[in-house]
């Protein structure tokens, strides 16, 4: 028989650690009791560690994993986001659909063993090398539904919407084929999808790619079709992750790309600003108000140059945000909440910037606000260890030597963030109420790995 239900003696709940938790829920995976101060029913798992609820990762491209470490030597006299994205170009150009599976498989797997229990796939390429549409159109978008079903990871599709090169609606570059639909062609693909994600358990949403690549009637419209399959649909767009997107905005409308958003389009709680690094005060109050999450990628920003987000500003107005691994650079949910702290002391030259009055624990205050951040942009009922919520858990294991004896379960968070190597102090990883990672393995480990490699060779060969 199933699980119905855990015992922890110490359990993050969304107000808070609280202690002698018994967590139950029912069919579905749905939490539908949580009760402090319990004691532990005959029959029911002890968790062997202080019990967090498990992390969205709000954002990813998954077939980018499969060129981590690929990218790390100069090129031009100087590289930079621009000429990492051109071979970027050139692997996005040659995968088949197979190989995607496989990579997404493989990257799922990793990401559960990692701590995170959900993921918002931000998909772009949709057609086949010469740009023309598989004889199924929804082909890539179904690797990618059958790669989160087999690994057992949650889903929010989003399906992205790219037309242009740049602002002012330059035509799309050869490079850009494999992505390019019509607003129409983007609601029809939504319409035949919605069901398909439905019957997993997955979520669907639309991602206008950019502004540089969506021009305003174009995001108008796909707005209003979105919302009229489903009113509370997710919204994912890029932001001003580079300063050179913010001035070729400021040339073309006068508006800094979060300003432009702010004025043109009705932002709000279901949407997701993917990166918004380079934002005025101003626009990040603005911004922070409507409630939208802010989608960052400590990992990746570092990676790809970007710069660092405003993390002080953004929480003076309340901002809700959360993280993803977008490009895969690393693939670890605790280590991207180390990068988001880390580069908030650097640029501030203080400590514990994104911890609060009300919890003083940087690690615990992070997990927290990410959580709850990652699961509204999400759109799933993953926000935590609440009725309602979907029993998504992580067990911190308590007799990894970083952790064992320490004297509080806050502590031993703290060190799984910031002294451990993270993934070595994960025990079990729980989706919908299921273990899917097993003393820090997933089932799954050695053959979705193994598919993995095997994608990236075939893909490397094919690349330029
Ligand atoms: C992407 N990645 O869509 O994969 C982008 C690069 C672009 C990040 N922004 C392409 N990190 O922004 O044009
Ligand atoms: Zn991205």
């Amino acid at each position: 028989m199933k699980p119905r239900s855990l015992f922890a003696e110490h359990a993050l709940l969304p107000t808070g650690w609280a202690r002698d938790v018994l967590l139950s829920w029912n069919d579905q995976g749905l939490i539908t009791g949580v009760k402090a101060q319990a004691t532990c029913p005959e029959g029911v798992t002890r968790a062997t560690g202080p019990v967090v609820p498990g992390m969205p990762n709000l954002h990813s491209h998954a077939f980018q994993r499969a060129f981590g470490g690929l990218t790390e030597y100069r090129g031009a006299a100087q590289d930079s986001f621009w000429s990492w994205r051109s071979l970027m170009y050139g692997f996005a150009a040659a995968i088949t659909p197979e190989q995607l599976e496989a990579i997404a498989t493989g990257l799922y797997v990793e990401m559960l063993e990692a701590g995170y229990t959900s993921v918002c796939e931000f998909h772009y390429v949709h057609h086949d090398p010469e740009g023309r549409p598989y004889a199924d159109d929804a082909n890539l978008s179904m690797c990618l539904l059958r790669a989160a079903a087999r690994a057992g990871m949650g889903l929010t599709l989003l399906p992205v919407l790219y037309q242009t090169s740049g602002f002012g609606g330059t035509p799309p570059s050869v490079g850009q084929r494999r992505f390019i639909r019509s607003t129409d062609n983007m609601l029809a693909l939504l319409q035949k999808l919605k069901p398909l994600c439905e019957a997993q358990g997955a979520r669907l949403g639309l991602a206008p790619h950019s502004l540089r690549a969506v021009p305003p009637d174009s995001l108008r419209e796909a707005l209003a079709g979105l919302h009229a399959l489903d009113v509370t649909a997710p919204v994912h767009i890029h932001i001003a992750e580079q300063t050179a997107e913010v001035d070729a905005c400021l040339a073309w409308s006068g508006q800094r790309p979060v300003q432009w958003l702010l004025e043109h389009a009705p932002v709000d709680a279901r949407w997701c600003l993917v990166h918004a690094t380079h934002m005025s005060a101003e626009e990040s109050t603005r911004a922070a108000r409507t409630g939208a999450v802010a989608g960052l990628c400590p990992s990746t920003e570092a990676n790809l140059g970007d710069g660092i987000f405003d993390a002080p500003t953004w929480l003076q107005a309340n901002g809700r945000w959360g993280v993803g691994s977008d490009s895969h650079a690393c693939v670890n949910a605790a280590e991207e909440l180390m990068l988001l702290e880390y580069s908030q002391r650097l640029a501030t030259r203080q400590r514990n910037v994104l911890a609060s009055a009300a919890q003083p624990s940087v690690a615990t205050s992070m997990t927290l606000q990410a959580v709850a951040g990652g699961a509204q942009a999400s759109a799933r009922p993953v926000a935590g260890l609440a009725v309602g919520q979907q029993a998504d858990m992580v067990v911190l294991d308590a007799q990894h030597p970083l952790l064992r004896d320490l004297p509080t379960p806050e502590a031993m968070l703290s060190a799984h963030v910031f002294a451990s190597h993270r993934q070595s102090a994960l025990q079990q990883v729980w989706v919908a109420g299921r273990v899917q990672v097993q003393s820090g393995h997933h089932v799954l480990h050695d053959a979705a790995l193994s598919g993995l490699v095997a994608a990236r060779r075939q893909l490397l060969e094919n690349t330029p």
